[in-house]
């Protein structure tokens, strides 16, 4: 989604990078450029003066200017204040001391409320929770069976009453429920409308007065831009949002939607979703997201994920192994096995610094026959030669060749790819990658 963005910006610093000492004059120009990349991001116009006037007032410090590394301070500058706009710190969600706390989802139509409350319920299920979900959109029968269908697949209750129940008796409804199963959060889908109309918002209303719920959270569609912003800046002042959910950021949106909306409505964002299945529901963090778009790679949701795929015993292994250098094709391969088990191949490569550009060249579609393709290769491959791919030789490529199914080039390939690797693990180990990197294998 940042991808053109993140080009731009990496191009804007890698010119102030070039310079060495610079003047208010480069950093002027420097500034023209990211104002102009944001806009073409569709980022707002108010958050976009906002942020380039604090960046261009801290980096005409004198400090700045005189260090020995100027255009590094001012990217550091700009991390910072990106993170700013994006909301600081993380934001949690609000559990209340006397369960089950209640979360409302709201939204336009087609916005994700529903398969966002089952993303949300799953992720509250992952962490401890017992989770109950209310069909309360009676518009559309097709919703409330949306719902169900969802929870059987999860195997998360739902609760939901017959299409002509109006919502706020199958709220108060709920509630007993949720007693009765002693569930710890209650996760209400509500009904969208093409537009924001007085009918929706008294119906929110009621709604809301019934549950008096904990989180009150607005799913927005970040593919609809400068759209988003307003609908969430109508939904605040109407039902008092306490956090935002930023939906279908997986799509080719250009960002405007992402980098605005915490700025615009002071509504922080709590989620992001990531795809159409019910575990691509992230907890949205300001600095990685920033990190992200400034070419530096989201190293530490990768790592969550890498933790939470990765078995303990495999983990202590691995991190032996990184620690001392000596992982071989073997451990590629399970690394290789174990990420694909993580998410799309593109997803993930998304968050490592560096590989984007990589994952631009993979065609979409080709990762799992390219798994199969080395698994082909590596298995083709003696003990010793997937020990110590440097024997590698000729004669040795022509037979795995003939083994895998493959073309020598594949093999090269391959080969380069496990150096390239082994480059990154002995640059962590000389501390150049954040130490967290390091922590991926715990
Ligand atoms: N790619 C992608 N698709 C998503 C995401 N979230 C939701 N969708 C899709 O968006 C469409 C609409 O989602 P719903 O959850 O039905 O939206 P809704 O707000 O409940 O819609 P209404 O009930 O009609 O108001 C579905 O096809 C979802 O699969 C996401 O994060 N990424
Ligand atoms: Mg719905």
């Amino acid at each position: 989604m940042f991808e053109i963005l993140s080009d731009k910006l990496s191009s804007v610093f890698r010119k102030l990078s070039s310079k060495g000492k610079l003047t208010e004059k480069d950093i002027d120009e420097g500034l023209r450029q990211v104002r102009l990349a944001l806009l073409e991001a569709d980022v707002n116009f108010k958050v976009v003066k906002d942020f380039t006037a604090r960046v261009r007032e801290r980096s005409l410090d004198t400090e700045v200017l005189q260090s020995l590394t100027p255009a590094q301070q001012i990217i550091k500058i700009v991390n910072e204040e990106l993170i700013g706009i994006l909301g600081k710190e993380q934001s949690q969600l609000a559990a209340s001391a006397h369960p089950p706390s209640i979360a409302m989802m709201v939204g336009l139509q087609g916005s994700g409320k529903t398969t966002t409350a089952a993303k949300l319920a799953l992720h509250l299920r992952r962490s401890g929770q017992r989770p109950l979900l209310v069909a309360a959109d009676n518009r559309r029968p097709a919703a409330i069976e949306q719902l169900v269908t969802l929870g059987k697949q999860l195997d998360i209750p739902v609760y939901s009453e017959a299409p002509s129940a109006k919502s706020k008796d199958i709220c108060s409804h709920a509630l007993n429920k949720a007693k009765e199963l002693a569930a710890t959060w209650v996760i209400v889908d509500t009904a969208g409308r093409l537009h924001i109309d007085e009918p929706m918002m008294v119906e929110l209303a009621q709604v809301k007065q019934v549950l008096n719920p904990d989180e009150v959270l607005l799913a927005v569609d970040a593919m609809t831009g400068q759209d988003a912003v307003r609908a969430a800046e109508e939904f605040h002042s109407r039902v008092s949002l306490t956090g935002l959910i930023l939906t279908k950021m997986d799509g080719d949106a250009r960002g405007g939607a992402a980098l605005s909306i915490r700025w615009v409505s002071g509504v922080p964002i709590k989620f992001i979703g990531i795809g159409e299945k019910a575990d691509a529901l992230e907890p949205f963090y300001p600095n990685r997201l920033a990190s992200r778009i400034l070419g530096m790679g989201d190293i530490l949701t990768f790592i969550e994920k890498a933790e939470a795929t990765f078995d303990q015993q495999q983990a202590k292994e691995l991190e032996r192994k990184v620690r001392t250098a000596s992982l071989d094709l073997e451990d590629f391969l399970s690394q290789l096995r174990a990420i694909k088990k993580m998410g799309p191949l593109s997803q993930i490569a998304e968050m490592l610094p560096g590989i984007p550009q990589l994952a631009k060249q993979l065609p979409e579609g080709t990762q799992e026959k390219q798994l199969k393709k080395i698994e082909a290769m590596i298995l083709s491959m003696t003990p010793e030669e997937r020990h110590n791919p440097g024997i590698i030789d000729g004669s040795r490529r022509r037979r795995i060749v003939r083994g895998s199914g493959t073309t020598p080039q594949d093999i090269n390939q391959l080969l380069n790819q496990f150096r390239q690797m082994q480059k990154l693990m002995k640059m962590g180990i000389k501390g150049k990658l954040p130490k967290n990197i390091m922590g991926m294998f715990r």
